[in-house]
């Protein structure tokens, strides 16, 4: 068999039958996870069962990938509910139709989350009507209609594509259209031409909440995902620090010094997505999480633990077992080589919730950074076959290291992903 993700449990009797889209015997079965399916398959036929619509996608793309299908029981459902990865437009700008194959990829691998990072520094690729410099000034951008065009089709192969809105730092893109969102409105930021962690934030006025509630009431409105991403990340609070205004607003706002104020505007913006019916994401950094906001434990493997007994629902992303967008090797790269990530590190990934707050863990992600990775073609070569190693992993199906090796390169082929 050279599926990857391969069936959690195969019961095979001896026999193959090939697999028949318009034979199958569907049922539902509402014992199983909304995910989750059975096949009976005997010599005559299938039998399929599920627990939903996604569980009959999924079971169907097994038996199509099998082809020729064990005679017996195959019985199959994910380990994690969320199955994530992570595009970067804003560092170099992802074309719709290369997303549009990413999601393809994403649901052969029966992944079903995309988060689309669509803000940073040095790009803003989301239009927002109510601020138009944000993409006259950020750079290419997709538009409303590539964006929805993104969402359904993902959504036809039961992936949700989650937005991401970095906020409070991550900002330089929108600094340079809107100035007055800034510390200093009279410095000139520009959009980042170069990589690292920005010193620039935003202010604490109440008109920079006001705007970006603005910007996130347009992308709910966008997108229908329940979660939308805020970012939260790599902050420095040197600029609130350094700003008269901000320690007036900072002590107005009753905080306990700069090192609060941003935990301060997400959890404003936390709140506002509260209201409006959606869950907010922020990159945990061991400080100052929003309250009822999911972390993404980005750090270190521990941290998925911190932040469940903190009270967060969590979403596991340790970088060095996660983060695609390291380089294999040296031979892998024009990369800032300091970090890599092999293949057999991924596979080898064994995200562990913590007993005492197990449900507490929504799933896994994979992220594709963009800085080092300027053109699709990067980025898929980047991506591949680590990804098929995460897709085991979130699926629950890894373990066996050199049997993922043997199935690999048919899979690969299959896909037309190159080996
Ligand atoms: C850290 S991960 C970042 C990103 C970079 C990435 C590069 C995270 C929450 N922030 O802005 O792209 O490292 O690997």
């Amino acid at each position: 068999m050279s599926l990857v993700p391969r069936p959690r449990e195969v019961i095979a009797t001896g026999g193959v039958v090939p697999y028949d889209p318009d034979g199958l015997e569907l049922t539902s079965d509402p014992a199983l996870g909304p995910e989750a399916y059975r096949a009976e398959v005997g010599p005559r036929g299938i039998a399929l069962a599920s627990g939903g619509p996604a569980g009959e996608f999924y079971g169907r793309a097994t038996l199509r990938a099998l082809g020729d299908v064990p005679i017996g029981t195959l019985a199959d459902g994910p380990r994690f509910a969320w199955r994530g990865v992570l595009l970067d437009p804003a560092r170099h700008f992802l074309p719709k139709d290369f997303v549009l194959r990413m999601i393809d990829l994403l649901a052969e691998h029966r992944l079903n989350v995309l988060q689309l990072h669509l803000t940073d520094d040095q790009g803003w690729r989301l239009p927002v009507r109510s601020h138009p410099r944000l993409t006259e000034v950020g750079g290419e951008h997709y538009t409303h209609d590539d964006l929805r065009e993104i969402v359904a089709y993902a959504a036809e192969r039961f992936v949700t594509v989650v937005p991401e809105i970095n906020v409070p730092g991550h900002v330089q893109a929108a600094l340079a259209a809107y100035p007055e969102l800034g510390n200093d409105p009279g410095a000139g930021v520009q959009v980042w031409q170069g990589w690292g962690v920005s010193p620039h934030t935003l202010n604490l006025e109440e008109s920079t909440i006001d705007f970006f509630v603005d910007v996130l009431d347009e992308v709910v409105d966008l997108f229908p995902s329940p979660y939308v991403h805020l970012g939260g990340d790599e902050c420095l609070t040197d600029e609130w620090a350094a700003t008269p205004r901000a320690l007036e607003r900072i002590a107005e706002l009753g905080l306990s010094g700069p090192e609060a104020a941003r935990g301060w505007i997400t959890g404003r913006l936390v709140a506002h997505l509260e209201q409006r019916g959606r869950r907010a994401v922020f990159w945990y950094e061991r400080a100052d999480g929003p309250a009822g906001a999911v972390a993404m434990t980005w750090l270190d493997e521990e941290s998925g633990a911190l932040a469940a007994h903190a009270g967060h629902d969590v979403v596991l992303t340790p970088h060095l077992r996660t983060y695609l967008d390291y380089p294999t090797g040296y031979e892998d790269g024009p990369f800032a080589p300091d970090r890599f990530l092999a293949l057999r590190d991924v596979y080898g990934f064994d995200p562990q919730p913590p007993t005492d707050a197990a449900g507490r863990v929504l799933g896994v992600q994979a992220q594709l950074w963009g800085e080092y990775l300027p053109t699709p073609a990067h980025v898929e070569r980047q991506a591949f076959p680590r990804l098929s190693a995460f897709a085991e992993v979130a699926w629950g199906t890894a373990g066996d290291y050199d049997g993922f090796l043997a199935r690999l390169p048919s899979h690969l082929a299959r896909l037309g992903l190159a080996t």
